[in-house]
């Protein structure tokens, strides 16, 4: 374990979005010596209401694009450190048009890594298991550190470039950075595009579930306040030029998950459509996290999965105004693609 890192003001680019947005709570709910500037450009997932609730003295609010190099010279002067959550995230819209994703995801990061060179600000890098590509459903592996990079679509592929970013300016130019590669999320605010948000509200909107494929692809889930835990130990007592995988043991298929929300809605469990696959489609991700948890510490909290799901399905129940509004458009892309 690195030295504590204790930042007094933080930048945090893309926290209107899910998990931006749920790691500024943690950190405005648990660290009252922390001033967070969101920047963020506010796009179809991006909403300022994610934030709603945060004291004016705890957080500034920018809206603007982590590419426009002009304006990071503006914010960096100030900041201790910046966590990097902003990309476009969505590995479906990222077949339909990789075009922003190579923009927000590898020149982004590469305009935020020349501003923190230029500033000497500390960096974490938010990455996703899917730079490590996938593994067969009968293999005992998990990801570790050490494996191999080989991401599969056009998102993973953005966001290993972007990893890669990172390493190449912390070994070369010294810039302190650190790295997680965290699992899949679920929890509150998360846009109704992915397949947990997409699943329960479909069921309320009385739309019946849609799963990919044949149902067997396994995601490893994590709670998104258990994400944003790992962050903060990575940020303040991890190594700089370490990577980090989080993750906290939740294998599950994708009609297993569904199942749990049919039942837990109280529906049928064939209450949904089989539709098509999605082109590439990773069979299976794993992390394995001993290594935060070993040297970092870091436990997650949220371990009964059932309790967290219903927890979710809840929250979808009353915030239909969150979500109802991006529902139709989403539904009406997935029509056209056939899924
Ligand atoms: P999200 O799509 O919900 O939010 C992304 C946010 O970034 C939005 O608020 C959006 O407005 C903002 N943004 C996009 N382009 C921008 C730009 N050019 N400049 C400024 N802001 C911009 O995404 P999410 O699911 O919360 O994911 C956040 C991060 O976590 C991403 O880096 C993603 O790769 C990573 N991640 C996600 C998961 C997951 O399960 N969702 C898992 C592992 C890692
Ligand atoms: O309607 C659906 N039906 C379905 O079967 C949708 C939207 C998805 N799926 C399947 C595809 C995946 O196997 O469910 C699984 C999860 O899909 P997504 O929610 O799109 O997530 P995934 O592609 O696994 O990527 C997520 O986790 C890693 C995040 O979107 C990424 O940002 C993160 O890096």
């Amino acid at each position: 374990m690195a030295e504590e890192f204790k930042p007094k003001s933080i930048i945090v680019t893309g926290g209107a979005g899910f998990i931006g947005s749920n790691f500024v709570h943690w950190v405005v709910d648990r660290q009252p010596g922390v001033h967070v500037t969101v920047l963020d450009k506010l796009t179809y997932a991006g909403n300022l209401d994610n934030l709603a609730g945060i004291p004016d003295d705890r957080m500034d609010f920018v809206r603007g694009d982590i590419c426009d190099a002009g304006l990071l010279e503006k914010l960096f002067p100030t900041a201790d450190a910046v966590v990097h959550f902003a990309a476009e995230s969505h590995n479906d819209n990222s077949i339909a048009d990789p075009e922003p994703f190579v923009r927000t995801n590898v020149e982004g990061t590469y305009q935020l890594l020349e501003a923190a060179r230029r500033h000497g600000t500390r960096f974490h890098h938010i990455s996703t298991d899917e730079v490590y590509g996938d593994l067969a459903l009968d293999d005992p592996a998990r990801f570790t550190e050490e494996t191999p990079y080989r991401p599969s679509s056009p998102y993973s592929s953005t966001k290993a470039s972007s990893d890669l970013l990172v390493r190449a300016w912390h070994r070369t130019y010294g810039v302190a950075a650190t790295i997680s590669n965290c699992s899949n999320n679920y929890g509150p605010r998360q846009h109704v595009e992915k397949f947990i948000p997409r699943q329960i509200t479909n069921i309320l909107s009385g739309i019946r579930p849609k799963l990919y494929g044949d149902g067997k692809n396994v995601r490893d889930w994590i709670h998104t306040e258990d994400h944003s835990s790992a962050v903060w130990a990575v940020l303040t007592r991890g190594v700089p030029g370490e990577t980090y995988l989080v993750g906290a043991d939740g294998e599950r298929s994708n009609i297993d998950v569904l199942r749990a929300i049919l039942a837990a809605m109280g529906r049928g469990p064939d209450d949904f459509d089989w539709v098509r696959d999605r082109p590439g489609h990773d069979r299976r991700y794993a992390i394995d996290a001993s290594k935060l948890r070993r040297e970092l510490g870091w436990e997650p909290a949220h371990t009964d999965f059932a309790e967290g799901l219903s927890d979710t399905i809840a929250w979808y129940r009353d915030n239909v105004e969150w979500w109802q509004g991006a529902k139709e458009a989403t539904e009406a892309k997935y029509a056209a693609q056939g899924q």
